[in-house]
């Protein structure tokens, strides 16, 4: 998120992913939202996955999303956001109803968000991914999804 310094929760989610088999380009903090879009309409992700910690996440993640579906290549992509999206703690049912409103496949606030997030994963269809220069290298198995990180 562009507002985001926060570090190793995108190492955590990245190092999460890659466990569980799939290719991972993390953009690392402070994303601009230009950015993010331009590097999603590149890559063309299977799953593109948000995370904030600084209690700005909801804000961000409602103005990204619009920003996202506007593009027709990412109009379907599946999208999540997680973290810690507000300052006033987890589990708001209202932020969680308007985020997935707006467009987001899921919702992970803290709790049992890891393990959620992980059944998220694994029921999403695996389609192989589109496999570019910059993320090439590894040799992965054919299910593995490609997928976007900030
Ligand atoms: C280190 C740290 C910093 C460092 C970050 C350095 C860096 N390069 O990463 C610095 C000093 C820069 C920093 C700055 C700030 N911080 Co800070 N920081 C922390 C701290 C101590 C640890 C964060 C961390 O690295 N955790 C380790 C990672 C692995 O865990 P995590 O981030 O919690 O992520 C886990 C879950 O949240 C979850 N998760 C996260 N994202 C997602 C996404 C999905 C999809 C899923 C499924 C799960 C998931 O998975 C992770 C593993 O369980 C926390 C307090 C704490 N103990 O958590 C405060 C904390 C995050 N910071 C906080 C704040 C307020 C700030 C500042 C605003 C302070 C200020 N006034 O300047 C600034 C914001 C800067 C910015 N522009 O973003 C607050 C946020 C409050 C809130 N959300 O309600 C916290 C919680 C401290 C507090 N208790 O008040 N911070």
């Amino acid at each position: 998120m562009a507002s985001d310094s926060h570090t190793w929760n995108l190492v955590f989610l990245q190092l999460l992913l890659e466990e569980l088999g799939h290719r991972v380009t993390n953009l690392g903090a402070c994303v601009p939202d230009e950015l993010l879009v331009s590097e999603c309409r590149r890559i063309e992700p299977d799953l593109i996955v948000l995370s904030s910690v600084n209690g700005h996440g909801y804000h961000d993640g409602l103005r990204v999303i619009g920003a996202l579906r506007a593009c027709p290549e990412l109009a379907r992509t599946p999208t999540v956001i997680g973290g810690k999206l507000g300052i006033a703690g987890s589990g708001d049912p209202d932020r969680q109803r308007s985020l997935l409103a707006a467009g987001y496949d899921g919702v992970f606030e803290e709790g049992r968000s890891v393990a959620d997030f992980r059944s998220f994963v694994g029921a999403l269809p695996a389609t192989g991914g589109r496999v570019l220069p910059a993320t090439a290298g590894r040799a992965l198995p054919a299910s593995a999804a490609s997928g976007v990180l900030l």
